[in-house]
């Protein structure tokens, strides 16, 4: 029986991968900031518009030389209709989203067993949400709770004047400066999670804060979204340097994500102007690839990292890194730095990925040819199989609040939502 949540405890058990050993545990007691880059594709990535680069700081992270950070180029979103709240969810709880709607708004009150509730449990962290935009927004203020999120700072807490708004909320770059004071004052070890905004559909900017020329496709949408990158970039770049300031940088592990696409299919045509090739179904699916990057201090890893990998793989990696067994809990990733990471990427819809071939509305397509392929394997018949197998079970967990029946190991504490209240700075 499938609504059961030990048939969902074989299955992810199963699927585990176990740690490497040169990152396992190496993380204890650092301070995480993981940040979150609206919008953000990597195409993006050393992308060049009017001959220019548009996010010089992140390319210069993601950079072949540069081992400081590791960057996954074979990343994917994995998100549906929730969209950033589909992101978080999947990153903090290595589960899909669901497939119509916001998990984060129908399943706001199910019980989760979260990264920010693991790490407090098993390591003392303090976790804490930076964004500025209204708490109700996605139902953040409800689910949070669940998650046992401990600090959520978000639109209250920041100067919403007319000048430092644009779009939903605030504008990045007075978004990292103000959240600066708020970060130095959380007990350490933190868990901080900043999601930035300004790089948001229709990618509105300011005149004085745009710094590279739009697009010139003739639609705005597309046009734009380089210089709101560009913006997000330099409030990066900006962060970065005040984090160095606090002397926060160094011993910190920083993680960095796109959470979905920003150009949908519907500009398919503005979008062949920009990529130089036709939007196929396959090279749709291939432009779902958002950046992940991972510092870890001490530990040289490598500059790129080609595994076809997802969102869903940040909570198990994450987990060891800290140290923590990552099988105990109900996880549908694996260890993104393990050898043993599952290298299939499931997409909500049921189409996946891999390194070889895709799988894509009922259609297999070769990498290399780019063509439909018409001798379909066993194994190929298997992945499908397995990847809706998993979507199954993801949703059952959710429709049936299935974690309720679940206790990762002995001394777990289910969360207790009331225990939390986020406050107000400007009430
Ligand atoms: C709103 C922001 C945007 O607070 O996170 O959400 P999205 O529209 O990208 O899902
Ligand atoms: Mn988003």
């Amino acid at each position: 029986d499938s609504n059961d949540i030990t048939t969902v405890a074989n299955y992810t058990k199963n699927k585990y991968a176990k740690p490497n050993e040169v990152y396992f545990g190496r993380g204890k007691g650092k301070n995480i900031i993981k940040i979150h880059l609206e919008s953000f594709q990597s195409f993006l990535i050393d992308y060049k518009l009017h001959g220019e680069e548009v996010t010089p700081f992140l390319n210069s992270l993601a950079d072949e030389n540069n081992k400081n950070f590791t960057y996954f180029d074979n990343f994917f979103h994995q998100t549906e209709q929730g969209k950033t709240a589909d992101a978080e969810l999947i990153m903090d709880n290595s589960l899909f989203g669901l497939p119509q709607g916001a998990a984060f708004v129908t399943k706001g009150n199910n019980t989760f067993q979260s990264l920010p509730a693991i790490l407090d449990q098993r390591r003392g962290y303090t976790s804490a949400v930076f964004h500025g935009d209204d708490r109700t927004f996605w139902n953040r203020e409800e689910i949070y709770k669940e998650m046992g999120i401990e600090h959520f700072f978000d639109s209250s807490y920041y100067h919403m004047s007319d000048d430092q708004v644009i779009n939903y909320g605030l504008k990045d770059k007075p978004f990292f400066e103000e959240s600066m004071p708020m970060l130095k004052s959380l007990k350490e070890p933190f868990y901080a999670h900043m999601i930035t905004l300004t790089h948001h559909h229709p990618f509105l900017i300011d005149d004085e804060d745009a710094t590279i020329d739009p697009a010139e496709t003739g639609d705005g949408s597309v046009d734009r979204y380089f210089q709101t990158a560009r913006y997000m970039d330099e409030a990066l770049e900006q962060f970065f340097n005040e984090l160095k300031e606090a002397g926060l940088y160094e011993d910190s592990i920083i993680m960095i994500y796109g959470d979905h696409y920003g150009i949908s299919d519907n500009h398919n045509q503005a979008m062949k102007e920009i990529i130089g090739e036709e939007i196929t179904p396959l090279k749709n699916a291939e432009l779902q690839r958002v950046p992940f990057m991972i510092r870890v201090p001490g530990v040289e890893g490598e500059a790129i990292n080609h595994e076809y990998s997802g969102q869903m793989d940040v909570m198990p990696t994450l987990l060891h890194i800290m140290g923590i067994d990552a099988q105990d809990y109900i996880q549908f990733g694996t260890d993104l730095l393990s050898e043993e990471h599952k290298d299939f990427v499931s997409f909500r819809n049921g189409d996946f990925m891999t390194e070889k071939y895709s799988h894509i509305n009922g259609v297999f397509y070769d990498h290399e040819t780019k063509k439909e392929i018409t001798d379909i394997t066993k194994k190929m018949e298997e992945t499908k199989k397995k990847v809706y197998h998993e979507l199954e079970l993801s949703d059952n967990v959710l429709y049936g609040d299935l974690l309720r029946f679940y206790s990762p190991n002995d001394d777990w504490e289910p969360v207790d939502a009331t225990e939390y209240d986020y406050g107000k700075r400007n009430n």
